[in-house]
């Protein structure tokens, strides 16, 4: 048998004629056309029950340099320093080097794995005003406590923008889509490999409207009606080819999510000896199944990974090497202590997981990591 890590699974435009050809006859293909207004408003009412507002995007990444780019040019923060956790993707701290920031690294919870708050109030204590922004994960999908950073934003003035790649989807634990009612930016990927799949793209929401209205004249080149730059600007727009691949993304995410969290709960129960994450909220959006192997397991990951490679099984390292690991950010970044970042990043393992999954591969996943443990 083979089974994929991910089979992304954008719906498939060939079977929306219609609205293709309705797309191709409005003769409008970008610049927030009437795809992405639908999109989101839709996205709006559904996800985040009509508060606030939302921003489509290029990708998350671009999404990410955007709203660090706003944080600080509109909190009027000079500090030089973002703090960003090492347990991460790339991107999260790219986004902070292209703003011209230095990445403070600091390190994750032992059981949800999300960013330390120790270390973030020890990090504000010690370099105060130097500190421009936070730049704090959702990992894999998990629930941030958004109250924590907004009292943080408000007693300090520090920056916040929330990096929710693989959470459109989640929800908290009162049961809102995770982000509904944040004061920040919240940044969602809608990558082909994330739940919410698309191709390229992003989302970003945030409670306050002002701010998304800012987004996105940014995201335009900083344009007024008179195309005149009045703030720092790139082009961060959606395409409505994509948009249209979100808006009808709508329609099956729930049923997307609730299948994945089923497998995501079968996996649990089987994989007794693994470590799973501890999640905070009420249903997460995942996009593979990240575990710990058993630290007893006697063998190193990468012979791990070989042997289920093996027998057909691919398996994801995310985030490891993590950013503290990776030569470019070790030049550029500070490193804070990192003892649970240390200690979970070389067990970590991403199991398969696709919303057409099937149990029997399932199955085969687990029995396989079974043998090749022994
Ligand atoms: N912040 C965080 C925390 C993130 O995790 C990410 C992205 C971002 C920010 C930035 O979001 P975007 O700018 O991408 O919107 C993949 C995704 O490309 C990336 O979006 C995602 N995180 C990351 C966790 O995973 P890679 O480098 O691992 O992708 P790749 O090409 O190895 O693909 C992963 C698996 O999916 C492979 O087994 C192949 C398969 N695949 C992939 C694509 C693109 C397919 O079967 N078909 C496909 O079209 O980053």
């Amino acid at each position: 048998m083979r089974v994929p890590l991910l089979k992304p699974r954008p719906i498939r435009l060939s079977h929306y004629a219609d609205d293709l050809a309705a797309h191709e006859a409005s003769g409008v293909f970008s610049n927030f056309g009437p795809i992405n207004t639908a999109f989101e408003s839709r996205l709006l009412s559904d996800v985040f029950g009509g508060d606030g507002a939302c921003l489509t995007a290029c990708n998350a990444t671009i999404a990410l340099l955007l709203a660090v780019k706003e944080a600080v040019h509109f909190g009027g923060r000079r500090g030089r320093y973002a703090l960003v956790p090492s347990f991460t993707f790339a991107a999260t701290a790219h986004a902070a080097a292209w703003c011209g920031l230095t990445p403070i690294l600091y390190d994750i919870e032992p059981e949800t794995w999300l960013p330390s708050r120790e270390a973030e109030q020890r990090l504000m204590e010690r370099h105060g005003e130097d500190i421009a922004v936070i730049l704090p994960y959702a990992t894999y999908g998990n629930c941030l406590d958004l109250n924590w950073y907004a009292a943080l934003a408000a007693r300090t003035g520090v920056g916040v923008v929330i990096d929710a790649a693989a959470s459109l989807g989640t929800r908290d634990a009162a049961g809102h889509g995770f982000g509904h009612g944040a004061p920040m930016s919240v940044v969602y990927s809608m990558h082909a490999t994330k739940t919410f799949a698309t191709s390229e793209g992003a989302v970003i929401y945030c409670a306050d409207k002002q701010r998304i209205a800012r987004l996105r004249q940014m995201a335009n080149f900083g344009f007024d009606g008179a195309r005149a730059a009045q703030m720092p600007g790139l082009n961060a727009k959606l395409a409505e080819l994509p948009a249209l691949q979100a808006l009808r993304k709508l329609d099956e995410i729930d049923r997307v999510v609730e299948r994945r969290a089923e497998l995501y709960a079968l996996y649990r129960a089987r994989l007794q000896d693994f470590t799973f994450q501890r999640h905070t909220g009420t249903r997460a959006a995942h996009q593979f199944v990240p575990t710990l192997m058993p630290e007893e397991a006697g063998i190193p990951r990468a012979t791990f990974v070989q042997r289920m490679k093996e027998r057909g099984v691919d398996l994801g390292t995310y985030f490891s090497p993590h950013l503290a690991e990776q030569p470019y950010f070790k030049d550029i970044a500070v490193v804070d202590e990192l003892p649970v970042t240390a200690a979970i990043a070389p067990r970590v393992v991403a199991l398969p997981l696709y919303d057409t999954m099937e149990e029997a591969e399932l199955r085969y996943v687990c029995e396989a990591a079974a043998d090749c443990l022994r």
